[in-house]
């Protein structure tokens, strides 16, 4: 059985000291072994952000996408290779900025991927404008008089739109949050950890003591992560007016098939596994005197 060590390398990340990153990767490493699987078995895909750097710094096999585009290019690998545990790790603004339809689209498939969102409510790779979840006045260099917009709110959106499972982390809480992702690992779907994440370099009005005032378990709240009514009057709480920020798993439905359950294309085993020209070549002569 892999230990921690079998998803570590040698390459120094280059995160700044303090980062939140750091947290979310040893709860990533440690998940990965609590969760049974080996480096093999696994595949880490990214944007573009200090967090999607993730995969550099572990022994797994790593895709490395666009900006914007990791769902896109996780969804493609699934499809491709659905034995495949495919984890998506990336920022806020990866994410839920240019990334946005794609976490709709997602979130429709149920297609299972789990989706790790690195949510330090700013762009931190490129030194600090404020992005989706950046709270309204939040000053920046991109918003010098205080953000104008008002934050999204991801959990609640996930799940108005049919998530099946939606939960929230803290990366100072390693041990909770590798939990959230072997849970996240084991749902049957599209799975969607956002991460309270800080960034020391970019936002320290939202600092770990900060965090550790606001934050509360929503299992100690006797929360029943299978009513959708109550998840969603809980994800209405953050971001809210009482500044309350819950953590744990919020919803969770197992009963909805996963998207790669149900294209038939697929019901064969892996396509990565089948044969490459399974169709009688005269059909591929035929397509191709079509298209000219
Ligand atoms: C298509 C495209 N648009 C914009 C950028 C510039 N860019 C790179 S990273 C980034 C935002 C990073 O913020 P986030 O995704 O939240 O990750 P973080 O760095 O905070 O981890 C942007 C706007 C880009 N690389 N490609
Ligand atoms: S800029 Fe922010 S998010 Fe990026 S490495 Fe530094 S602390 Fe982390």
């Amino acid at each position: 059985m892999a230990t921690v060590k079998d998803f570590s390398n040698n390459v120094r990340p280059t995160w700044c000291p303090g980062c939140g990153d750091y947290g979310i990767w040893n709860a990533l490493k440690r998940a990965l072994v609590d969760a049974g699987l080996e480096p093999e078995q696994v595949m880490v895909v990214t944007g573009i952000g200090c967090g999607s750097k993730t995969p550099d710094y572990m022994h797994v096999p790593g895709l490395n996408g666009l900006h914007g585009r990791t769902l896109a290019l996780a969804t493609g690998y699934k499809l491709a290779n659905h034995t495949m545990q495919v984890v998506a790790i990336h920022g806020d603004g990866d994410g839920y900025s240019m990334g946005a339809n794609h976490f709709i689209q997602a979130i429709r498939r149920n297609i299972g991927i789990l989706d790790i969102v690195q949510n330090n409510h700013v762009y931190g790779l490129t030194k600090g404008q404020y992005s989706p979840t950046s709270r309204s006045g939040f000053v920046s260099k991109t918003s010098p008089d205080g953000a104008i917009e008002r934050p999204m709110n991801p959990l609640a959106l996930a799940i108005s739109q049919g998530a099946t499972f939606v939960a929230r982390g803290f990366a100072l809480d390693i041990a909770q949050l590798s939990k959230l992702i072997v849970a996240g690992l084991n749902h049957r779907g599209y799975a969607l950890i956002d991460v309270m994440q800080v960034c020391v370099s970019f936002n320290r009005s939202m600092s770990y003591e900060w965090y550790r005032e606001h934050v509360y378990q929503v299992a100690d709240a006797n929360h029943a992560p299978a009513d959708r009514d109550a998840a969603l009057q809980i994800a209405f709480q953050y971001p809210g007016a009482d500044g309350k920020i819950p953590l744990g798993i919020i919803y969770q439905d197992e009963s909805v098939p996963s998207y790669e359950e149900r294209v038939p294309a697929l019901q064969a085993g892996a396509l990565a596994a089948q044969p490459l020209h399974s169709r009688p070549a005269a059909d591929y002569h035929q397509l191709i005197e079509e298209l000219y």
